[in-house]
């Protein structure tokens, strides 16, 4: 394969951007290589700055669930591009996006749009501190909710991907309002609970964790959090920022079972255009400017060109139900064939799945937490993403990272990528 237009390109990105990139996981760093620069999407597709083209489990890290240039975000956004592309001012685009969006999570009785994952958790997180009046959060090691501050502690996604334990720059007192835990630990939240119970804000939690990789809650786990919390008369916050609208029109907390009073939406609500919304008991969202005293804001929230291509994928999401059906048959058919093609090459490799979320962790014992995820050998997975890569396969670069599927990739695409697993294992 040829890679000197991604080289030149990487060559001249690191003199003008920190590393070359936007976002450090895209660097390659624990992969070994440069990255790829890409030059468009179509379907299941990536083609990069050379002309190679790729299988794309990546999908913009979650948000392409529907996969690239879905004709019916491409039209939306057409159709919006013909009516200006900001007011900073109320439109009827955001009135029917909203109520979608509160249609598909009963949860969420009033709801705040922003523009990034990371703003939904840090006003999440603000608005459960107004609320309560309470300073201390729980959050989960191994787990990412952008980088806000006081959540960068023991964090998952390129925090785990470059082994930086804790962010510098950010003021000790404001980790020191942060007790992170392992994950799927009963003892340790109860524990937390004993020791702070009254002082805890906020339990911030990814109900299914993408980012130390794929990893499921324990069974009792996510209602464990429900019951402590609500005892305390401290907020859950779902970080739904990967699984909303991806494991389920009503994301893990509707696969589960479980209401949160707060929640964090992005990725997929806004179909590849930067969008994100936090919401939830309308008690505690009342607390938010102009209603209440907490105070977030923002001229591009509710941006009209996100909104129609979000509009755009729920819409299609709700007409099409039968999505999710299709994505978790493709999704356990990829798994279970890269199973088998491990046991059939001796290879020891753990896969974890939740719809159409997955990790090969490349490990002999299961991963349920930061710990057991960080005993994978991640020079395998880079020699596994290597090998796959040469073989038109584009996985996440970080063993540390969730891959995901999306309704363009088709049957044969399944069969074709296990074949390349096949290929990369025989491989060594
Ligand atoms: N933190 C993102 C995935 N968990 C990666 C974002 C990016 O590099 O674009």
């Amino acid at each position: 394969m040829n890679f000197s237009r991604s080289r030149a390109l990487f060559e001249k990105a690191q003199q003008l951007m920190p590393g070359g990139v936007n976002s450090p996981v895209r660097a390659f760093r624990s992969v070994g290589g440069d990255p790829l620069f890409i030059a468009r999407g179509e379907g299941a597709k990536i083609f990069d700055a050379d002309g190679n083209q790729y299988l794309d489990y990546v999908g913009s890290w979650g948000p392409l669930l529907l996969g690239h240039r879905h004709p019916a975000v491409i039209e939306a956004l057409r159709r919006a591009l013909e009516i200006g592309t900001s007011f900073g001012a109320p439109t009827e685009l955001e009135v029917e996006f909203t109520e979608r969006i509160r249609r598909a999570v009963p949860s969420i009785e009033l709801l705040r749009l922003v523009n990034s994952g990371t703003e939904a958790t840090m006003s999440a997180i603000r608005v459960a501190r107004g609320f309560t009046g309470r300073e201390l959060v729980v959050k989960f090691e191994g787990c990412y909710h952008g980088h806000v501050d006081s959540l960068l502690v023991k964090a998952g996604s390129g925090v785990a991907t470059l082994g930086i334990p804790d962010s510098v720059g950010v003021p000790a007192a404001f980790s020191a309002t942060t007790v992170a835990l392992p994950f799927n630990s009963a003892e340790a939240v109860e524990e937390a609970f004993r020791r702070h119970g009254e002082r805890i804000a906020a339990v911030i939690v990814e109900p299914v964790v993408g980012n130390m990789g794929c990893v499921p809650p324990a069974p009792g786990f996510l209602e464990l959090l429900r019951r402590l919390t609500d005892k305390h008369g401290t907020v859950l916050i779902f970080d739904e920022v990967m699984t909303g609208f991806r494991l389920a029109l009503g994301g893990a907390q509707h696969s589960f079972g479980i209401r949160p009073d707060l929640t964090t939406l992005g990725k997929v609500i806004g179909g590849g255009l930067p969008i994100a919304a936090y919401g939830g008991r309308a008690g505690i969202m009342s607390r938010v400017a102009p209603l209440g005293p907490v105070y977030q804001a923002g001229t591009l929230s509710g941006n009209p060109l996100a909104v129609s291509g979000g509009l755009a994928m729920l819409r299609t999401l709700e007409e099409h139900p039968e999505i999710y059906g299709q994505l978790e048959q493709r999704a356990g058919r990829l798994c279970d064939g890269v199973a088998a093609a491990a046991r059939a090459a001796g290879r020891a490799l753990t896969i974890n799945r939740a719809g159409s979320m997955f990790t090969f962790f490349f490990t002999p014992d299961p991963v349920t937490d930061y710990e057991t995820a960080k005993r994978s050998d991640t020079a395998a997975y880079a020699r596994f993403f290597r090998g796959l890569l040469e073989r038109g396969v584009y996985l996440p670069p970080s063993q540390f990272e969730a891959a995901f599927l999306s309704a363009a990739h088709s049957d044969e695409d399944i069969s074709n990528t296990i074949e390349a697993v096949k290929g990369t294992l025989a491989e060594g």
